[in-house]
């Protein structure tokens, strides 16, 4: 059962108005968001990646265009050598082949090549990836559960929970979303102060699902029975928005993310509307707060 549904009357009490759980997400952070930048949307034929709003995320997009030169000259040079193996070396511009098998200065290099094009790599994408991996001390921790077909968020220093579902098509504007984020705006989105560390730990209450907003550059598996640790500092107010990216059952599409980042203040209020509202209820299938 949707815990937010069932608190209307709260809701109701808290904003004078009666539009559910989806609507009252929104009025807990007040006119705060609105013209909040809406980041990570897919833009109709854009490339590459949503900007980033992490350290770890501009990182990892440096290193995709490095290795992108890296990759495209030794296309590049396979291709000239078949060019030119092509039209030098055919039967009739080569009529008598040499015979030998063997260049040893031709090995040497080819081996040494490639084995220093992969250390150079390593060199700079390890880092990048311990960065993600090493977790820092938390500001804010938060456990994050998958479920079919919808994320749970437990708070568990201000001990409160609470599921989001994808937004119908009918509330999006209640909420404050426009049509096209249909898909991805969630009516409880995960909030959270700028330039806060925010670690979370994230497991599945069933199958495999996945935690991943490509601005935070934050992609992690969320595997029933197992927690696993990430963490993101945005460094931007914003609205943002991922997918569950682990093929996950029939509503896999349908179990998007939304994450607020809002200034201290707003956080501050929000937290304190939340307590409210979900102070008490049963929690949903968290993951445990110790550890
Ligand atoms: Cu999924």
């Amino acid at each position: 059962m949707r815990i937010g549904k069932s608190l209307v009357g709260i809701g109701t009490a808290l904003t004078g108005m009666s539009l559910g759980a989806a609507v009252w997400a929104q009025d807990a952070l007040g006119d705060s968001v609105k013209g909040l930048p809406v980041i990570g949307k897919p833009t109709d034929g854009a490339m590459g990646f949503p900007p980033a709003a992490t350290e770890v995320a501009r990182d990892v997009h440096w290193l995709d265009g490095m290795i992108m030169w890296i990759i495209s000259s030794i296309t590049v040079f396979v291709v000239v050598l078949l060019l030119v193996v092509l039209v030098r070396f055919n039967q009739r511009a080569n009529k008598t082949p040499a015979t030998f098998t063997h260049n040893s200065v031709v090995e040497v290099v080819w081996t040494l090549g490639p084995i220093v094009i992969l250390i150079f790599i390593g060199a700079f994408s390890l880092p990048i990836l311990f960065k993600q991996l090493e977790i820092p001390k938390a500001d804010i921790s938060i456990n994050v559960t998958g479920n079919q077909w919808y994320w749970s968020y437990e708070y568990p220093k201000n001990n409160i929970a609470f599921d989001s579902f994808l937004l119908d098509k009918a509330d999006l504007k209640d909420a404050g979303y426009s049509q096209d984020e249909y898909l991805l705006a969630v009516d409880a989105p995960l909030v959270v102060p700028v330039n806060k560390t925010v670690v979370l730990t994230i497991t599945g209450s069933d199958v495999i699902h996945s935690w991943a907003v490509p601005s935070f550059g934050v992609k992690l598996d969320a595997v029933p029975g197992r927690k696993q640790k990430t963490w993101f500092k945005a460094e931007k107010e914003g609205v943002y928005f991922g997918q569950c990216s682990e093929l996950c059952g029939k509503n896999h599409a349908y179990m998007p993310i939304t994450v607020k980042v809002v200034s201290q203040a707003v956080y501050d209020k929000w937290l304190k509307a939340a307590i409210k509202e979900y102070a008490g209820d049963p929690q949903p299938l968290n993951v445990a707060s110790s550890n």
